[in-house]
């Protein structure tokens, strides 16, 4: 069989093979009948023959070669350059390489080429090698790489050159067992670290403040996904590469880094185009993901109600449909997993299918699910209640302060996006009024509109709100900037119509007197959702906007009271 394999190989020489003569042409189909000693990283008379050829053609030649020995493929390049021809996009499993060298032949004095390096690491090859060919056609110095992640000098590999292929003393068996030992000891060490996935974050900035500050926030973004940040790289550049969002040469410094320190996933501090993710997956051998599909992951993990989940499934799929790419890992994220590697057996079309189907399913059942929320709120208006939506970036204190305001008990973490499905509660006020405040997914910079979208129970809550409360983090050294992604948000999903209260929370963590300044700018409200403090001044508000009545700030045991008789008779609209 694996003869008839190689028979069928037979004139399948790649590359350059224009205007070469026949008789050339046979030559070179003549590399696959050589074999190499598996213990051997060329045999003399495999070099002979590629230097030979070459100084015929006048061209580089190239060989890959299997651990058996055998020539996989055999391809001719320019004079000064030669291009390795695809060795195909299945991932190298884990503590393996990719079971193929590429050898080939040099026509001047140089040896390996920054493109071979580059070559060996982002596709995970066992080793590259280069021939120099001397004038008469001779086979001469012979310089190798391979992987080395521990390499001192940070470049991931180690290079060595032998005058002559005489000269070559290496065991590439044994080298390249050792090699693997390493790569799996790797593993095991970095599974009993507790096993979280490593990552390398990436971003493209214009200044360094900016990366500084965005990229704290995908950290904290990552540490809610529960992988670990081993290191982060940053590019700073006005714009970001078209094609490969960091620069070419970035990018192989970061697949070259991602091997020294054993990450197998890259995540980018921007959304990444359809075509620019299935570039960059091409590119490397890494999972690679973008801020969006982080979020995403991570909504999958905290959606708590059946329609939260349906909701943030309908949006993975929408967000990877177009990002499948023909080998891709695609599928898997699609069922939640961080960048997880997709089921290899499967085909790209049957995803596609399947995909379709999945969102035509889910795009109904949680139309089922709206029309019983709004015959919910429907009802709800009917009593005329009014309604208060807590919004705010993520992490603000948005739960928090439901929870005081109604002494409720909706989970609160510090974490992004603990909530995800909104949850409302009755709030009583004095002389018989009372409100339904709910407490909404919070809002995060550059989330595509659609991704918002795609919370329609919190949207929905929204849309038919009285009043929001805009709860900023006044300790948040960014808070200026995270009050005007809410507020660009809010905008984009044309609620910025809606009235708002400007509540400036965790007062307890700056100056007293910080917070309540700002308030008075604002027209606002301080607060301490934890302590307590300022509650009161925030019921009048409410008050005040809502009926225009008075609640006396001084009284305090009537704003207390009115805080303390809140009920939570109210269930979450998604339940
Ligand atoms: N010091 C202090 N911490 C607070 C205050 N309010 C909330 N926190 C803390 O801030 C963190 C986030 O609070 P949450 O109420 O979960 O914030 P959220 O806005 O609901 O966040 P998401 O649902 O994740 O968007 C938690 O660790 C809270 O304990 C406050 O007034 N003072
Ligand atoms: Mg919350």
């Amino acid at each position: 069989m694996a003869e008839k394999n190689r028979e069928s190989r037979i004139s399948n020489v790649g590359g350059n093979v224009s205007g070469l003569k026949a008789s050339q042409k046979k030559a070179l189909e003549r590399t696959y009948h050589r074999r190499v000693d598996p213990k051997k990283v060329i045999s003399p008379e495999l070099a002979s023959h590629l230097a030979w050829i070459s100084r015929e053609v006048g061209r580089q030649v190239g060989v890959l070669v299997n651990r058996r020995g055998q020539i996989e493929q055999t391809f001719v390049g320019d004079p000064k350059r030669i291009y390795l021809p695809d060795v195909g996009r299945q991932r190298v499993g884990l503590g393996h390489y990719r079971g193929l060298r590429h050898i080939h032949t040099v026509l001047d004095d140089s040896g390996l080429h920054r493109e071979d390096l580059a070559d060996l690491t982002k596709l995970r090859l066992d080793m590259v090698c280069s021939l120099v060919v001397t004038e008469g056609g001779e086979p001469d110095r012979f310089t190798y790489a391979y992987p080395m992640p521990d390499a001192p000098d940070g470049r991931g590999f180690y290079q060595e050159m032998a005058q002559s292929v005489h000269e070559l003393q290496l065991d590439f068996e044994e080298l390249i067992r050792a090699l693997e030992e390493e790569l799996a000891r790797r593993e095991r060490t970095r599974k009993a670290d507790g096993g979280r996935e490593l990552v390398v974050l990436v971003g493209v900035y214009p200044d360094r403040a900016s990366s500084e500050r965005s990229l704290s926030e995908l950290k904290e973004l990552s540490a809610t996904a529960d992988v670990q940040v081993v290191d982060s790289m940053v590019q700073i550049r006005r714009q970001v590469d078209a094609k490969y969002v960091v620069g070419r040469g970035k990018l192989e410094e970061v697949v070259l880094h991602c091997l020294d320190v054993g990450a197998e996933l890259v995540i980018f501090d921007h959304n990444l185009s359809p075509a620019q993710a299935r570039t960059i997956a091409a590119f490397s051998d890494l999972k690679v993901i973008d801020r969006t599909q982080l979020i995403l992951d991570i909504f999958a993990r905290h959606a708590k109600s059946r329609d939260g989940k349906l909701q943030v499934e309908l949006a993975q799929l929408k967000y990877n449909l177009p990002r499948l790419t023909d080998l891709d890992a695609g599928l898997s994220r699609l069922t939640g997993g961080i960048g997880g590697q997709g089921p290899g057996e499967t085909k790209l079309e049957i995803n596609r299918r399947r995909a379709r189907d999945r969102i035509t399913r889910l795009s109904r059942e949680i139309d089922t699910l709206s029309k019983r929320r709004e015959l919910r709120r429907a009802q709800r208006q009917r009593t005329m209640v009014p309604t208060i939506s807590i919004v705010g970036y993520t992490n603000a204190g948005k739960s928090t302060l439901l929870n005081s305001l109604t002494n409720s008990h909706v989970e609160v973490e510090n974490k992004l996006f603990a909530t995800l499905d909104p949850t409302s509660r009755r709030l009583r006020f004095p002389k018989e009024r009372e409100a339904i405040i709910t407490d909404t997914v919070g809002f995060i910079r550059d989330l595509p509109p659609d991704l918002m979208k795609a919370f329609r129970a919190t949207l929905e809550e929204l849309e038919t709100a009285d009043l929001l409360l805009h709860v900023i983090d006044v300790s948040d050294p960014d808070r200026d900037e995270k009050a005007q992604a809410v507020n660009n948000t809010l905008s984009d999903l044309q609620l910025d119509g809606i009235p708002h209260i400007i509540v400036f929370n965790k007062s307890d963590r700056v100056e007293p007197f910080e917070a309540r300044a700002l308030a008075l700018k604002a027209h606002g409200v301080a607060i301490s959702a934890a302590s307590g403090d300022g509650l009161k001044d925030l019921v009048n508000l409410i008050a005040h906007r809502l009926w225009q009545i008075e609640i006396l700030a001084e009284d305090d045991a009537w704003a207390s009271e009115t805080v303390a008789r809140s009920h939570k008779n109210i269930s979450s609209p998604c339940q």
